[in-house]
């Protein structure tokens, strides 16, 4: 047997398992890993109807170095006392973080190509099943009474890899993609980590009523009674500050502003969330690739309340104003709300442009 984990890495516990022919053992005890410090690794009773026992660790803990290169596998009476022993070998290596990528993000990848709603436009990793974009439609009444449509002002280009929405022609009205969910449980804590790449569109005069984009991150559970929300809204205009929150908390009704950014040229925008209740938790906004946050983290028990009880990204223009704005591309994952430092290196392939990671 041989493992390899990464230095820090971010899953709790990594496992290691053996197994044991003998069903009636009280109990095991592991010789310490020669210069290693034993007493961090931890060994679950067998129960009687459990042929095999489990060692574990806090991966997040671990420095690099080999641990050891065997295991002893000791039977003992109720007295503490051996009974017999054999030594496994079993090579236990904590690499150095960075020089073997070994976490497995499952990104789920979209590089501007096609359109949100073709087939195929997601790639998901192995484990789910591929779903689109769905683009909403229909007709709704704004708080002022008005009848809004909802349409199509989404233009894919193949040949720059860019998904363009424009929605100038008609800004009272509106235009979103909305994604399928990416939770299935209730369990918490959970995390996501969302990036696009977003780009304004030349010739074209941002003013109030003219933006640039705007993502909604829901994070409700499918069916709970309550959930949380981040709207991420992204202007080019000289009256609000660039990159903002909409309503970070149910109790802080007003927009959250972070630091401006040149808005003529392209950028990465990252969210890190974690929750650990359904409008418990923390995010935190990131740009091109920096650990310097251009929104402050955001900690609450309030955070700002789901509008659908439901998990999904929501991309597009939903107000008002026109929107006019080029994806370049997006990905997400939920294995966890990473820093852009630890994505060095580890985005999907073929996304386009990731300067900075
Ligand atoms: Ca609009």
């Amino acid at each position: 047997m041989s493992f390899t984990v990464d230095e820090g890495a971010v899953s709790a516990r990594q496992l290691v398992s053996a197994t044991f022919t003998n069903s009636k053992l009280a109990a095991i005890k592991l010789a310490p890993p020669p210069g290693g410090t034993a007493t961090t690794w931890l060994v679950t009773e067998l129960a009687a109807d459990q042929p095999y026992a489990w060692i574990y660790t806090d991966a997040r803990a671990l420095k690099a170095g080999t641990y050891c290169t065997s295991v002893r596998v000791e039977v003992l009476d109720s007295s503490n006392k051996s009974l017999s022993y054999v030594d496994v070998a079993a090579k236990v290596t904590v690499v150095a973080k960075g020089t073997t990528p070994t976490t497995d993000y499952k990104w789920a990848a979209y590089n501007g190509s096609v359109a949100l709603t073709h087939v195929a436009a997601i790639a998901f990793p192995s484990s789910r099943a591929t779903a689109p974009f769905s683009l909403i439609g229909g007709t709704t009444q704004d708080s002022q009474g008005r009848t809004i449509k909802f349409f199509d002002g989404f233009k894919a280009d193949a040949a720059t890899g860019l998904l363009r929405l424009d929605t100038s022609s008609s800004p009272l009205d509106r235009s979103i993609v909305r994604s399928t969910s990416f939770w299935s449980d209730a369990i918490y804590p959970k995390s996501l980590t969302y990036l696009m790449r977003v780009a304004p569109v030349a010739g074209v005069v941002y003013d109030s009523k003219t933006r640039l984009f705007e993502v909604e991150l829901s994070l409700a559970t499918p069916g709970a009674s309550d959930g949380a929300r981040i709207v991420l809204g992204i202007r080019n205009d000289t009256t609000a500050q660039s990159v903002y929150i909409g309503q970070p908390e149910e109790s802080v009704a007003m927009p959250m502003a972070g630091t401006p950014l040149d808005m003529s040229v392209p950028h990465i925008y990252q969210v890190s969330v974690t929750l650990t209740g359904p409008r418990s938790g923390s995010f935190t906004v990131y740009a091109d690739g920096s650990d310097t946050p251009i929104i402050p983290t955001v900690t609450s028990n309030d955070l700002r309340r789901a509008w659908l009880l439901n998990n999904y990204i929501q991309a597009g223009d939903n107000g008002d104003s026109a929107i006019v704005g080029d994806i370049d591309w997006m990905a997400w994952t939920t294995t966890g709300a990473f820093k852009p430092s630890q994505l060095k290196g580890a985005l999907p392939g073929g996304l386009g442009v990731t300067t900075g990671y």
